[in-house]
């Protein structure tokens, strides 16, 4: 195996014996093998659209293929080896309907893919991935890419779940995939494509934002319990907000609980779900204590996407966690759905009776909800605030959290901030700092949640908002600093989209991606001035220029 694409990379090169997120060797050559046949596939849509020939299947094939191997969503071996094959057979579906209109295929489409067995399917990984590159600098940016559009496809899968979809962004999908393989295109040709994937990223998640706000209201500044009560609950975790929904349409009056768990915790933002009274609260932290938090919640937990970690082969509670959508895990339980798309939680909803309440962690209340609608709406105040000096720095905390020790620095650095700096995060990396005391700034709380990671967009709003309030040209003359910290192909997703906005000086962390080459990084530092991360005194200097 050989994969690179999160923040764990081991040694911060690459797993090459055993992923560091629990990815066997063979899960990890079915992913690349999986990957290759979406390629093949996407360069047979790209054909098939011009045509004007209905894709949409396989549109959605695609888009959710890519979602199923982002780190931590999947590692259900058997589910790669099905999807191999619906490949596959999409792949001699589309190739005769474009040879009998006499299309010339791509290259990509001609390749001979005939896997049939699991073992075959293991062995062609070695043959396929895009990691083998020759070029080091093409095999960097065709992974950058690459990885940029899974959590692309993420974002897609999100707004199609709530019946909003953009024909273009499919398009667009699909030829940066049909790009990843084309020997043709030189990396001058590539540099472009990177940010134009980067808009596209924007587009997704600004569609993202309009299904989520449509369907569920502008998410308003709440609080939420971080206790609990004394009924038994249920645990939602991920980022699946139509599947909350529905899981609390169907567990009213039924004597239980729903309690999120990490990227669910904004679900409490949104009026249309925080209207349900049995919504009681938010369990625990970011996904990678879920082994513990897990233990003690009592009942049913159900995954909606990732981050999923493998449990200990001692963990008690293998028997009350349910998969749904792109995540999978040999032994949990599978969400079924009915022919009309609903998912039944009829299950979970009888094992929570049978369980015990959630024993107590925490106690007290997060404030959140602060989305581009209810940041602006409080603009004069911050404006005002900004003006008179009491708001001297906006520092965007971003992101994804993770397991490695060194990210206390980012607690550290949200504490050791000066009184007069504002910090607005988005993703699970809140959890680092969300439950510190830091106090507000005229009323204004110093730790603005905006919500999951593909809020990030919310932020870039809220920046570009406050450019013009302040009648600047550029979004970098604001005194906004990005100390971003990544873990996953979401965060991808949401750089190339910052970098698409024009804004420069991202601080990127804990380390820089395993998957940039020198000549990457160089160039990224040269044109948007990207840096990585050191100690926090050194980092308060350079960043904020105070000593
Ligand atoms: Fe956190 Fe994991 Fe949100 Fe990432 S729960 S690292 O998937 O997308 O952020
Ligand atoms: Fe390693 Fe990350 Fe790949 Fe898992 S997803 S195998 S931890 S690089």
């Amino acid at each position: 195996m050989n994969c690179n694409q999160c923040q764990e990379a081991a040694k911060g090169i690459g797993c090459t014996v055993f992923g560091v997120c629990g990815k066997s060797p063979e899960l990890s050559a079915l992913m690349d093998t999986f990957i290759y046949s979406l390629i093949g596939l996407s360069s047979l849509a790209v054909e098939a659209k011009k045509l004007e020939i209905n894709t949409e299947e396989i549109d959605l094939f695609v888009i959710e293929g890519l979602f199923a191997t982002i780190t931590n969503a999947n590692f259900d071996e058997e589910e790669f080896v099905s999807r191999i094959q619906a490949s596959i057979n999409y792949r001699e579906q589309y190739k005769a309907l474009l040879q009998q209109k006499g299309i010339v295929l791509p290259s990509a489409a001609i390749y001979e893919l005939d896997v049939k067995t699991k073992e075959e399917m293991i062995h062609k990984a070695l043959h396929l991935a895009i990691h083998q590159t020759a070029d080091e600098d093409i095999r960097s940016i065709r992974e950058l890419m690459l990885f940029g559009l899974k959590g692309l496809a993420a974002y897609l899968s999100h707004a199609e779940k709530l019946n909003y979809k953009n024909e273009a962004l499919f398009s667009a999908a699909h030829e940066f995939m049909a790009s990843l393989v084309n020997d043709e295109l030189t990396l001058e040709q590539y540099v472009p494509m990177t940010l134009a994937l980067g808009e596209v990223g924007v587009q997704a998640m600004a569609l993202l934002d309009e299904a989520n706000t449509t369907t569920f209201g502008n998410p308003e500044i709440s609080t939420v319990n971080i206790g609990v009560g004394t009924r038994p609950g249920i645990l939602i975790t991920g980022h699946d907000l139509h599947d909350l929904k529905q899981l609390l349409e169907q567990t009213k009056d039924q004597g239980i609980d729903i309690y999120t768990h990490s990227e669910m915790l904004p679900a409490h933002y949104y009026p249309e779900l925080k209207k349900y009274e049995h919504l009681k609260g938010n369990y625990g932290n970011a996904w990678h204590l879920q082994m513990k938090e897990f233990e003690t919640f009592n009942g049913p937990i159900v995954f909606t996407t990732n981050c999923l970690v493998p449990p200990r082969s001692n963990s008690t509670y293998m028997d009350r966690v349910y998969t749904t959508g792109n995540t999978g895990y040999p032994g949990f339980k599978v969400i079924p759905v009915l022919e009309d798309g609903t998912k039944d939680f009829t299950a979970v909803i009888e094992q929570a009776k049978q369980c015990v309440a959630p024993t107590a962690i925490e106690a007290g209340q997060l404030v959140g909800g602060f989305a581009h609608h209810q940041v602006l709406s409080l603009a004069d105040s911050i404006i005002e605030a900004v003006k008179g000096g009491a708001i001297k720095h906006f520092v965007v905390m971003a992101g994804c959290d993770g397991r490695h020790k060194e990210r206390q620095y980012y607690t550290d650095f949200a504490q050791a901030l000066p009184n007069d700096s504002v910090i607005l995060t988005a993703g699970c990396a809140k959890y680092r700092y969300n439950k510190l005391e830091l106090g507000d700034i005229n009323g204004i709380p110093r730790v603005l949640d905006a919500g999951q990671c593909n809020d990030s967009y919310s932020l870039a709003v809220i920046a570009l908002k406050l450019k013009e309030a302040f009648g600047l040209e550029d979004i970098n003359d604001l005194p906004i600093v990005y100390n971003i910290a990544w873990y996953e192909q979401k965060a991808v997703i949401v750089l190339l989209a910052l970098l698409s906005l024009g804004v420069k000086k991202i601080h990127l962390g804990p380390t820089l991606p395993a998957f940039l080459s020198p000549n990457i990084v160089n160039f990224l530092v040269e044109t948007f001035e990207i840096g990585g991360i050191s100690s926090v005194d050194e980092d308060l200097k350079k960043f904020l220029l105070i000593n």
